[in-house]
C-alpha cells in the first residue's frame, strides 16, 4: 500500500532508514469504529523469572496407537517420532534449555530468563504445540516407511510457572517416577495378556492393589525378564539436551545439535554433569556414546549437517 512512498526511488529514499522504518510500518491511524473490540484482549504475560513448562500430551492415544498399530507397550518408531518432533521444538526456540519425553507426552523447559514472545503465554503454548504437532505428521514417513498416518493426531498443552530450581527439579523427578511407573504396570500388564493367555480385565485384576515388588516378581518368575534389564528409553524416558557433539566423518567438524539422554534426572549426578541447564551457559562439548550415535533422532541430524557440508562445497 505505501510501496510508492517507501520503494527504493520513492521519495523517502533520502531520509533517515530508522525514520523509514517509522513512517513504513506505522499502522493508518485508528478509524473504524470496530476498533475498541481490542480493548478485551487480556495481557497474559506470565511472572518473570519462573521457570516455563511447556507440556504437551496426545489426545486420546490409547486409540491412536491402536489404530496405527504401535507395539505393546513400547514402540520404537512411535517413541523416536515424539523425540524427533520435539527436536524441531528445541530448534526453533533456543531459549528451551531441556525437554523430556515419555510415552505420548513432552515436557519443554523454557530457562527462567527466557523472553520468548515477551512472555505471552497463550503465545507460547499455542506455537509449540502446533510445531510439535505438524512435526510429528511431517516426519511420520520417516519412522513409519510402511505405515500410513490414516488420521490427524493432536496434542493438548499446558503451560506451568516454577519458581525455584527445586521445584523444577521435582517436575521433573515427577515426570521420570511417573514414567517408571506406567512403564512397569504396562510391561506386566501386556506379557499377561499377549503371553500369559489373560483377558485385558482379568490382567487389571491380578495388578490391582500389587507393588512394584510383585511386579517384578511376575515378570521375573513368569517371563523370566529383569525389569532393570529393559531399555532404558523406556523405563528412563527421553530427555533431550543441547551439546556441541562431532560430527561422524566430518573430520573433527563440531556443531551444536540435540542430543538424546537415557538417564536418571532425579540425583544430583544428572544436573553437576549438566551445569549449562539451570546456568544457562554456552552448551557444553559432548562426546556421544555409541547408543546416542546410533540413534535415529541423531542420525536424522547429522544427515541434515552433511547436506548443509555438501551444498556449500
Ligand atoms: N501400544 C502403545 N501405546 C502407547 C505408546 N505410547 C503411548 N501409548 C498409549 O497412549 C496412552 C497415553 O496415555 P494417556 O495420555 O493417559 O491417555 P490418552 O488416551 O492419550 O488420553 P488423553 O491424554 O486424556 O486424551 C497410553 O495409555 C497408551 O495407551 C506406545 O509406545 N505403544
Ligand atoms: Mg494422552
Amino acid at each position: 500500500m505505501f510501496s510508492h512512498l517507501c520503494g527504493k526511488n520513492s521519495l523517502l529514499s533520502s531520509i533517515p532508514n530508522f525514520t523509514k522504518r517509522f513512517i513504513c510500518k506505522s499502522r493508518p491511524m485508528a478509524n473504524s469504529r470496530f476498533d475498541y473490540v481490542r480493548n478485551f484482549e487480556q495481557n497474559d504475560s506470565i511472572l518473570p523469572n519462573c521457570w516455563i513448562v511447556v507440556r504437551i500430551d496426545g489426545k486420546a492415544f490409547h486409540k491412536f496407537t491402536q489404530k496405527h498399530d504401535f507395539n505393546k507397550p513400547n514402540d520404537d518408531n512411535g517413541l523416536n517420532l515424539m523425540s524427533y518432533a520435539a527436536v524441531q521444538v528445541l530448534k526453533e526456540f533456543n531459549e528451551i534449555v531441556l525437554a523430556f519425553g515419555q510415552s505420548d507426552e513432552y515436557s519443554f523447559i523454557f530457562h527462567k530468563t527466557a523472553d520468548v514472545y515477551s512472555r505471552r503465554a497463550s503465545k507460547i503454548v499455542t506455537c509449540v504445540n502446533s510445531l510439535f504437532t505438524s512435526s510429528y505428521v511431517f516426519h511420520w514417513g520417516k519412522f513409519f516407511e510402511e505405515k500410513q498416518l490414516l488420521y490427524p493426531p493432536s496434542f493438548d498443552a499446558r503451560i506451568v510457572l516454577y519458581p525455584s530450581d527445586e521445584n523444577l527439579r521435582d517436575y521433573l523427578s515427577w515426570r521420570q517416577a511417573d514414567t517408571h511407573i506406567n512403564n512397569l504396570y504396562n510391561t506386566v500388564f501386556w506379557k499377561l495378556v499377549l503371553e500369559g493367555g489373560r483377558t485385558n480385565t482379568e490382567a487389571q485384576k491380578d495388578l490391582s492393589g500389587t507393588y512394584s515388588s510383585d511386579k517384578n516378581e511376575i515378570l521375573f518368575s513368569r517371563f523370566g525378564i529383569n525389569y532393570n534389564n529393559l531399555p532404558q528409553m523406556y523405563r528412563k524416558g527421553t530427555i533431550l539436551l543441547r551439546k556441541n557433539v562431532e560430527v561422524p566423518k566430518l573430520n573433527g567438524y563440531q556443531t551444536q545439535l540435540i542430543v538424546p539422554f537415557f538417564t536418571d534426572l532425579i540425583q544430583d549426578k544428572f544436573w553437576i554433569e549438566h551445569p549449562e541447564i539451570l546456568t544457562k551457559d554456552k552448551s557444553q562439548n559432548y562426546e556421544l556414546d555409541d547408543e546416542q550415535l546410533n540413534h535415529p533422532i541423531m542420525q536424522k541430524q547429522f544427515d541434515i549437517v552433511h547436506k548443509r557440508k555438501n551444498n556449500n562445497k
